[in-house]
């Protein structure tokens, strides 16, 4: 069963359905390959400087990794909050939470060489399975072409639904994400995938983005990893996405917040109900 790829243009509703039905879809070219390009050029300095320090098993020794992504590629920005990828989450996500956020965001530079990565689920991190909901969805968005060659993400179609915690999954059909720069894989947090193997003379850079639902604590700490002066710059829906706003605005408020920080979205409807004592200082960063 090959993964479905739809064109820009196509219904957010329709990627879903077919992420849901398959565990994975692909959006063809969703955003320019010029774009593409300039968050792969952002990332380029770190990913020579640092991208070993995640050099390990399940990485792949022949594999960059950059873990500081919106720190050093504001680019990348246009890609973590596009308008699609929120669509498809909403559909997704928004059946099991009142809110979803950024769980972890990591540029993947599979360098030549690079072995086949372990066939895996991305929802591991958590402790439990619920048959039917899922729990993450994840980006895989292409900032060089993704080949059969040069490593483009393996997906095993269908295997979100085995109900097990892993084991006794048929691997035997792997499909891979083959698209081009700009072009973006949506999965699920239960289905089996893995970076591919590196077989041509030139690296594959990859911007894995994950959302998790809201009641979830985010895989990356997302507070420590983007700087504060940082964050306030951010739009709401980024901020939101990182984390600076209750799981419920009106409901159960997980994630609350008493102080009078700025970036903290819904404090001032908070603060009605909250009468500080002795009143506050300036804030301190
Ligand atoms: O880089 C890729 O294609 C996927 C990487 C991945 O799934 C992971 O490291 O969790
Ligand atoms: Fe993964």
């Amino acid at each position: 069963m090959a993964l479905q790829t739809f064109e820009p243009e196509s219904p957010p509703a329709e990627v879903a359905a077919a992420t849901l039905r398959d565990g994975a879809a692909i959006v063809s070219g969703l955003v320019a390959a010029d774009l593409a390009d300039a968050v792969a050029g952002e990332l380029r300095e770190n990913l020579d400087n640092f991208g070993y320090r995640s050099k390990r098993d399940f990485a792949g020794f022949d594999t960059n990794r950059c873990h500081h992504v919106l720190e050093v590629a504001p680019s990348s920005v246009a890609l973590i909050s596009h308008d699609m990828v929120m669509d498809v989450a909403d559909i997704i996500l928004l059946p099991h939470c009142e809110s979803y956020r950024i769980g972890s965001i990591t540029a993947i530079e599979v360098c030549p060489g690079q072995k086949v990565q372990n066939l895996h689920r991305d929802n591991c991190i958590y402790p439990v399975s619920l048959p039917g909901m899922e729990m993450l969805i994840g980006c895989v968005w292409a900032l060089t072409d993704f080949t059969e060659e040069n490593g483009a993400t393996r997906i095993v179609p269908g295997s979100h639904r085995h109900i097990s915690m892993g084991e006794n999954i048929d691997v035997s059909h792997v499909e891979q994400a083959v698209m081009p720069k700009g072009s973006v894989l949506f999965y699920l947090g239960s289905t089996m995938h893995g970076a591919g193997e590196n077989r041509g003379d030139e690296a594959r850079m990859g911007l894995i983005n994950l959302y998790a639902l809201g009641w979830l604590r985010q895989e990356t700490n997302q507070y420590l990893s983007v700087p504060l002066n940082l964050a306030r710059t951010y739009d709401d829906r980024m901020r939101r996405l990182l984390g600076y706003t209750t799981h419920d605005r009106l409901g159960d408020r997980l994630g609350k917040y008493y102080g009078s920080n700025t970036s903290f979205i819904d404090k001032d409807n908070y603060a009605r109900h909250y009468r500080p004592y002795p009143p506050e200082k300036e804030e301190e960063e």
